[in-house]
């Protein structure tokens, strides 16, 4: 085929459209079209490039998927040295750098001058060179031993944010762009659950993920990977060119060409404005997309940057203040295995305790027995314990080399180490659970703790610590002793005054009156979370109704599919559980009952049909109750903002979810608007 001036012209506009919305996405931050848009666009350039291959480029957007595996790398001398940087433990070291940068520039510095300093968050990933000439991408390398590295241009060639050609005209001849590459929090997340489930390689923690990554022979894999680059300096630029004399222009300058570089930077006046940021950053680290290890501070100016120079192998103008280490070896002394609500036998981690990012450190989840066996971890090895934000601290791996002879195999106890009961597992599935349902004191108390719990039954001051004390001390059995309570019983526990005591049987009478989705959520059947719940409630209208369903009549529920419908169908034919049903009832709890919503009813709804994502934080109400107003006008709620998704409710602090409904071009309300909606449908108390 031939091609025609229009095809071309056409093909150049499709790189261009492309490349300039990958940059909004991946370096700005700000889609401003549909992923679905974008795909279009792409598979139109590859249908044309494949129909006419004379007109395919290097840096065409459709080159990111990679090349035939290499036999190996390539060494590749770096022209100008990638140094390393020193480092500041504490305050006092940080403050100590300031201290050695004024008495080298004495002289050159007024009396009351302040420095002025570059703040970035030290990411944790791997150092890269990325060479331009022409404003293509020709080369990229590993950091290496600072002298020579790695040539990794055909991986770093598929990353989505590396530009294979820089933005604009006015950038220099030649330009080496230094900076980490690295993977998100989220995308690690996806990338080693993805593993779990097919067998293959997790990762430790997100820079392994990205090392792993970035050092595969075969491109093609390291495309599949959710790997990002973050620009932070210059190397090699051509002679001739004029730069900005200040870090954080380049860095501004780095971005106009396309780069991303950090967007939490900030410039400040003096050492003490240092200390401040790290502090600041210090306490948003665990919220941030990326995993941090440290900040960074570099003198602004590069006047005074060439005044001071290097020292060994790193510059005089720069220090990498740390944060402390998420991660910590030590010795693994035993493995307890915890009984959760549903009889999950779960591996705990009993260690040597160890300070890990700021906490000491003795117990770490290791959460199955696959989990066990993909580790190959034994009692008496050492290990690495991860503390990542909020998240229980994990076992991430054993020191091989610190293995004693002496080491013992960790085996799953045939019987419950709680109640006796056997243990069982079923095939396929990867926990196994204790067979002793309500008869096992530990699945009790879970099981109790579930049904007071906020979105069940909402017993104001019963806490998780006061449902042990009360098993333990034999008070209650099952959810209706919590109703035959006495207050001279309660009064006796530890730390109880009379007048908690009092309040506690006050909430427990007040819990009595409920609603029947939050009591069935309360039983705590397998599977049956708060939505599904929700929707029995309302596609039965009466306990009883649930009760006698049978499969068929289950699955026509909203959420409910065969699993759901064989555990609730177990559950009601259990004499125990319906011996519990009818205490409670019983014992007074009640809710009002209604005829089932029919599917005429909810389709006359003010907002049936329409799909709600609800994010950040709503300063008038909770989340739950938001969920219930748009529900109750026959809204549908979900989690995730997708295509579907047809209006976004954003509270304070909207991050990634506002983003991508921006970019999907989906309605967005904040919070005052999506008030005025509800009470434009007439709900009252808004
Ligand atoms: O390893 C590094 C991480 C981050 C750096 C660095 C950086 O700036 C934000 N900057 C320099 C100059 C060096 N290493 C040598």
């Amino acid at each position: 085929m031939t091609i025609t001036a229009e095809i071309t012209k056409r093909i150049y506009t499709l790189r261009e459209q492309l490349n300039n919305y990958s940059h909004q996405y991946y370096v700005l931050d700000d889609p401003s079209i549909p992923d679905a848009e974008y795909d279009r666009l792409y598979r139109e350039l590859e249908g044309f490039e494949k129909d006419y291959p004379e007109v395919m480029t290097a840096d065409s957007p459709t080159q990111k998927v990679g090349a035939a595996p290499l036999a190996s790398f390539t060494q590749i001398t770096h022209e100008v040295p990638m140094l390393s940087l020193d480092n500041a433990m504490n305050e006092s070291e940080l403050i100590d750098f300031e201290r050695k940068v004024k008495d080298r520039l004495k002289g050159d510095l007024k009396g009351t001058e302040q420095l002025e300093y570059a703040c970035e968050p030290k990411l944790d990933g791997l150092a890269v060179s990325i060479l331009y000439e022409d404003g293509q991408l020709v080369q990229a390398a590993t950091r290496g031993d600072g002298s020579t590295g790695e040539n990794i241009t055909l991986n770093v060639r598929t990353i989505k944010n590396v530009p294979l050609s820089l933005r604009g005209t006015d950038f220099p001849k030649r330009l080496e762009v230094r900076g980490e590459i690295y993977i998100p929090k989220a995308g690690f997340e996806k990338l080693n659950q993805t593993a779990r489930e097919n067998d293959g390689k997790v990762f430790a923690n997100p820079r392994n993920a990205a090392a792993g990554s970035l050092r595969q022979l075969d491109s093609r894999i390291t495309a599949k990977r959710p790997l990002e680059l973050c620009a932070y300096s210059i190397g090699v630029v051509s002679e001739e060119f004029d730069l900005p004399k200040k870090h954080e222009a380049i860095l501004q300058r780095l971005k106009h060409w396309g780069l991303k570089i950090n967007s939490d930077m900030a410039v400040v006046q003096g050492i003490q404005a240092c200390v401040d940021y790290f502090a600041e950053l210090g306490g948003k680290r665990d919220g941030l997309d990326y995993d941090i290890d440290g900040i960074v501070f570099k003198i602004n100016d590069l006047k005074i940057q060439q005044k001071l120079g290097f020292v060994a192998r790193a510059p005089r103008w720069a220090i990498a203040a740390k944060f402390p280490a998420q991660e910590e070896m030590t010795l693994l002394e035993g493995v307890d295995f915890q009984v959760g609500r549903t009889g999950a036998l779960t591996p705990v981690a009993r260690l040597k305790a160890v300070h890990v990012a700021g906490v000491i450190v003795s117990n770490a989840t290791l959460h199955n027995m696959d989990e066990i066996a993909r580790l190959g971890v034994k009692v008496g090895d050492t290990v690495v314990i991860r503390r990542a934000g909020d998240v229980i601290p994990q076992v991430v791996s054993v020191v091989m080399d610190r293995r004693p002879i002496d080491t013992v195999a960790i085996e799953m106890p045939l019987n419950c180490p709680v109640c006796d009961s056997k243990v069982e597992k079923i095939a396929g599935e990867a926990v196994a659970r204790c067979s002793g349902g309500l008869y096992c004191a530990a699945q009790r108390k879970e099981a109790i703790k579930h049904f007071a719990s906020r979105k069940a039954l909402d017993v104001d001051g019963l806490g998780d610590k006061l449902v042990e004390l009360l098993v333990d001390a034999g008070l209650i059995d099952s959810f209706d002793d919590l109703f035959h309570l006495q207050l001279e019983d309660v009064a006796k526990l530890e730390r109880m005054a009379e007048k908690s005591a009092q309040n506690l049987l006050t909430s427990l009478e007040s819990a009595k009156a409920t609603t029947l989705g939050r009591f069935l959520y309360a039983l705590g059947i397998r599977e049956v979370g708060v939505t599904t719940a929700q929707n029995l409630a309302d596609h039965f209208g009466f306990l009883q109704r649930i009760q006698q369903a049978d499969e068929a009549t289950l699955l026509a529920v909203p959420d409910v599919g065969e699993i759901v419908a064989k555990h609730l169908l177990s559950f009601f034919a259990e004499p125990h559980n319906q011996s519990i049903i009818e205490q409670l009832l019983k014992v007074g709890l009640s809710w009002p009952e209604s005829e089932p919503v029919s599917a005429e009813e909810i389709a006359g709804l003010p907002l049936a049909g329409k799909v709600y994502v609800i994010t950040g934080s709503l300063s008038e109400m909770g989340r739950d109750d938001a969920k219930n107003h748009l529900q109750t006008l026959g809204g549908k709620v979900t989690g995730s903002v997708s295509a579907k998704t047809s209006c976004l409710v954003a509270g304070e602090k909207a991050g990634s979810k506002l983003t991508k409904a921006q970019g999907l071009g989906i309605e967005i309300l904040d919070e005052a608007e999506f008030i005025e909606l509800l009470r434009h449908h007439g709900v009252e108390g808004v």
